[in-house]
């Protein structure tokens, strides 16, 4: 069996997509997501360039064998751009794993360990009754788990709070928009937000906020205690991570459980949080981190420490992500929960899907591979769309993280 094509294809249903399909001699076919937000084109470039032309005539099967190579063979090893191009790859092959073996992709990995997949949604405002509110739209929904975001007072722009309400996409124009950012200003609000949040529903769903890597460890730490009485079940993306061991100071100061990773793209940039426990939940994804066969590698290093699968499922990660990502949901003995923004109608038709939302969690189908296809034509109806996350400055414009 051979690798007889593969190529990109790059739509924009409201947001850009991009999306690899890998095509055998035997008919069969797989897809994988690179979407990587912002920084599309790079991906692109590095598929089209560096990485297809050395798959053609590769066997699909042998899907251990060309990780390695797309990895080992790189030189420059890891990054996001890279390792998005080598998880669209591992993903596109075990797509076609599965469909050769006539099986749903949980299968392949070892079988069902739970019956569903339980999610969280995105519920935000401007202010914290528009938030309450929010909040209590996703439980009418049947959600069992929000991510509680809210308008910071004194702060234009705070991070995650939508145009909108069920979607969220904060990329956007044709070159970063900036935004100001005031740490001390959101560390006094939000446990307000929290304390209104429990006073108005009490404990029985799981809340969860994302700190989106603005605070500094002792920050992060202040925020962790002050939010202890509320039980979050995790607070996200605390302090910026590529210093693994700032998270001990947090630690140190707060029992509130502890998630990061979205942004990682090997197991390298989550060893030494794993290892010492320095974190609950991992958050690396298929489209981040390397695809199945190396998102696998991460789970088992976490499962040893008794941290869980926290995959990001953000609205720039496709619903081919979020296919595949149910799938290693389904099948991980150490899950914790999967992030589940919704796409948009116009981008769940362009990704014809199996997967369905009942009661606060995700069911995967039971089609062979992931479950999820790439409807070509309808994809050529939208056009790629430069648009880029924004940045953030402090009010006396030092720059800061977005
Ligand atoms: C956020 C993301 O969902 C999350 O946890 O951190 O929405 C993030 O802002 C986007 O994926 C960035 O593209
Ligand atoms: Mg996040």
């Amino acid at each position: 069996m051979k690798i007889q094509n593969a190529r990109v294809i790059v739509t924009c249903p409201g947001r850009n997509f991009v999306t690899l399909k890998i095509e055998t001699d035997q008919g069969v076919y797989g897809i994988g997501d690179a979407t990587l937000n912002g920084r599309e084109l790079s991906v692109v470039a590095y598929l089209e360039e560096h990485v297809l032309p050395c798959l053609i005539g590769m066997d699909p099967r042998r899907i251990e064998d060309i990780w390695q190579y797309l990895y080992r063979g790189a030189y420059w090893r890891r990054g996001p751009v890279t390792m998005s191009a080598v998880s669209a790859v591992d993903t596109a092959l075990w797509d076609i794993k599965g469909k050769m073996a006539g099986m749903p992709l949980y299968q392949l990995l070892g079988g069902r360990s739970r019956e569903s997949v339980m999610v969280y949604g995105h519920a935000n405002g401007a202010d914290i009754e528009e938030t309450i509110d929010a909040v209590g739209s996703y439980i009418a929904m049947g959600y069992r788990a929000i991510r509680a975001q809210t308008g910071i007072p004194g702060i234009k722009d705070a991070y995650g709070v939508g145009r909108g309400t069920l979607f969220y996409e904060p990329a956007d124009g044709t070159l970063p928009s900036n935004t100001v950012w005031d740490t001390h200003k959101y560390l006094t609000h939000v446990p307000k937000l929290f304390e209104k949040l429990r006073t108005t529903y009490g404990f029985d769903y799981h809340l969860l906020h994302d700190g989106h890597h603005r605070m500094t460890p002792i920050e992060a730490a202040q925020l962790g205690k002050a939010l202890e009485p509320y039980r979050l079940f995790w607070l996200e993306d605390a302090t910026p991570a590529e210093n693994q061991e700032a998270f001990r100071l947090i630690r140190q100061h707060t029992t509130t459980p502890l998630a990061v990773g979205e942004i990682f793209n090997t197991i390298w940039d989550a060893k030494d949080l794993i290892q010492n426990q320095l974190i609950d939940y991992i958050r690396t994804t298929v489209v981040r981190a390397g695809g199945i066969t190396h998102l696998r590698r991460i789970a088992d290093l976490a499962a040893l420490y008794q941290v869980r699968t926290g995959s990001h499922g953000a609205t720039d990660l496709s619903p081919i992500t979020m296919g595949a990502a149910l799938h290693f949901d389904t099948w991980v003995p150490n899950f914790g929960i999967q992030e589940y923004m919704r796409h948009t109608e116009e981008t769940d038709a362009v990704f014809p899907h199996d997967y369905r939302f009942e009661a606060g969690a995700l069911l995967c189908g039971e089609t062979p591979g992931h479950g999820v296809d790439i409807d070509e034509n309808l994809a050529a109806k939208y056009p790629y769309k430069p648009a880029y996350l924004p940045v953030a400055r402090l009010e006396d414009g030092t720059m800061w993280n977005w």
